[in-house]
């Protein structure tokens, strides 16, 4: 076997020239976590500030055992002498859909522990896998292995939500078998709704001693849409999903005026919010990008979206720009009010009608359906296209979500902006394309900023727990100038929504806001974007080079950082 031959064996499994590259990057250490050069915990102390829940009595009354934590955002500081636990066991789990940097923080989480003689346990896919008490121990050469690499394979990931008494049980037994003192939960709202409601279930009488096991949540959704105000700028993977999907629309715009043929409309990942689609609009510029909860707070109706995107596609092509790019949020359909309420009202039908119609074929399933419906809703049904009646149709996950990504929304857009054009204005030329950008997204390698926020969230989860705390959700702030390590109560998120037709408490998600600065920014500048060909093409996420330190600009905005490179 020749030199290069051999070469390329060797990269066989995960060790690509650059897999084998990236273990070597060096992360950034908050200092407050270096005691002598070497990783150590820092204290927690209880900062000047709080969060409300807006339901307090209800919610506080499910959590007796954490109602008097439930306010008090904690703060990570040194030189505190608050005694630290050691020798503890501690399992790490990922929940939900994978985003970049989940190793990092398994990374962070394991030095920490290390320097505290905690065991670290991993739990094989997810929540399931703690119900199946599915554990091993994690070792540091797995931990060279895995650092800033991309993906949850190394753990895996489910979406079980642990709701049923048997679930909570077996979830207890696990602790018991597995002589756990701790569990952190790597997850989104839902996940960290679970772990706070896990918390309090396991906050006693667990162990032999009668004591319980400490939860801490790590905030992870490349959505980006558990966030806190000043006290979580943003969750992780969002970073690297961005940069990921903003090279893949800078290429295409770089190649619209190439071509000059096309209109290409992009669906972009991110469930509900549109924080996806606001970063990636800004870092690339296209002719339009639509934010969903802007089209919910102005009540447009679908109509008034194609008209303005038609509108656009004519002005251009007068321009003689007969292409162009049209970002769409995943989450569209679910803001468009009448499509809301829709939707609503499926959500109550296909839930009291599930057993009924489970052997229904789906022509059955949209006749039975349709003579469900209020008038008004059948008839808005009936004008769908067969293609998204039946993604409507779709089972929801065990959250109750509606599985927004398969519902391909930029097509229904593509087709009815057809329409439009060729009413309005029949000599314009509109050639489409389609594509959804999203699992592209979930699992390349971290970027930098990923990588170094998720080790130092993973620190602070190791720290929080070395400390003993539970029902926390760990955050990490001031990223432009050293970072803030916080420790935030996961019941004090908690909210009261309605979910498969009755209340329930959960951590609610935080929308793009109207009068944020970033989508203040985005809409003084997008007419400009539309009118002229401005975009820019960011190219692929830097890990090394005078580019590779910048945080999401939606991150920079919103909190007043006044840069976009990061510093840890
Ligand atoms: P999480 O909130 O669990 O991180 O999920 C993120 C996400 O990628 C959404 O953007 C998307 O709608 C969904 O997962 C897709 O789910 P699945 O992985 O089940 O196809």
């Amino acid at each position: 076997m020749g030199a290069l031959e051999k070469l390329l064996n060797k990269s066989d499994k995960g060790n690509s020239l650059f897999e084998a590259e990236i273990r070597n990057i060096k992360i950034p250490v908050c200092k407050q976590f270096l005691k002598g050069g070497k990783i150590s915990p820092v204290d927690f102390k209880p900062s000047k500030d709080s969060v409300s829940t807006k339901d307090s009595t209800k919610v506080f009354a499910s959590f007796p055992n954490l109602r008097e934590t439930a306010s008090k955002v904690m703060e990570g500081v040194r030189g505190g002498k608050t005694p630290k636990l050691k020798g503890k066991r501690v399992a790490v789990l990922f929940s939900g859909g994978p985003a970049a940097g989940g190793h990092n923080v398994v990374a962070g989480l394991f030095d920490m522990l290390a320097a505290s003689k905690c065991t670290l346990l991993g739990v094989k896919a997810g929540p399931k896998g703690l119900i199946n008490g599915d554990l091993f121990e994690i070792n540091g050469e797995d931990i060279k292995r895995i650092k800033n690499t991309g993906g949850f394979d190394y753990l895996g990931s489910d979406r079980t939500k642990i709701k049923t008494d048997e679930q909570f049980a077996a979830v207890k037994k696990t602790c018991v078998d597995n002589k756990l003192d701790a569990l952190v939960v790597v997850g989104g709202d839902d996940s960290n709704t679970n772990a706070a409601v896990l918390a309090e279930y396991l906050y006693i009488g667990v162990k032999p001693d009668g004591s319980g096991v400490q939860v801490i949540g790590v905030p992870k959704t490349i959505d980006g849409d558990l966030q806190i105000g000043k006290y979580l700028p943003i969750s992780f993977g969002f970073d690297t999903a961005t940069k990921i999907f903003a090279e893949m629309v800078g290429n295409i715009l770089q190649d619209t005026p190439s071509s000059r043929k096309y209109w290409h409309f992009i669906k972009l990942m991110g469930r509900a919010a549109s924080h996806v689609a606001l970063e990636v609009a800004l870092q690339t510029k296209p002719a339009v990008a639509l934010i969903s909860e802007e089209v919910a707070e102005k009540k447009m109706a679908l109509g008034d979206i194609v008209k303005q995107i038609g509108e656009t596609v004519i002005t251009r092509a007068q321009n003689k720009m007969n292409y162009g790019v049209v970002v769409v949020p995943e989450g569209l359909i679910e803001f468009i009010p009448e499509m809301n309420l829709l939707i609503h009202e499926l959500n109550h039908i296909v839930a009291r009608h599930e057993k009924e119609t489970a052997d229904f074929d789906l022509a059955k399933k949209i006749d039975f359906v349709r003579s469900k419906l209020s008038e008004e809703h059948s008839s808005l049904f009936a004008s769908l296209p067969h293609y998204i009646q039946e993604m409507l149709l779709f089972d929801r996950d065990s959250h109750g979500n509606l599985q927004v990504s398969q519902i391909p929304t930029e097509k229904l857009l593509i087709d009815m902006v057809k329409e439009y054009v060729k009413e309005i204005s029949p000599e314009t030329k509109f050639s489409t394309l389609n594509h959804f950008f999203g699992y592209e997204g979930r699992c390349g390698a971290p970027s930098l900023f990923d990588a170094a926020y998720c080790y130092n969230l993973g620190l602070t989860a190791g720290a929080a727990i070395v400390n003993g705390m539970t029902g926390y959700i760990v955050a990490f702030t001031e990223l432009e100038k050293g970072g803030e390590i916080l420790a935030v109560p996961l019941v004090g998120l908690l909210n009261i929504e309605m979910r498969h037709g009755k209340e329930e408490m959960v951590i609610e998600k935080a929308l793009v806001k109207t009068d944020s600065p970033a989508f203040m920014y985005f809409a003084v500048n997008r007419a400009r974007w539309g009118e002229k060909d401005l975009f820019t093409s960011p190219g692929p996420r830097q890990l090394w080079g005078p580019v590779s330190n910048q945080m999401p600009m939606t991150v920079a905005l919103n909190q007043g950082y006044g840069k976009l490179g990061f510093k840890i």
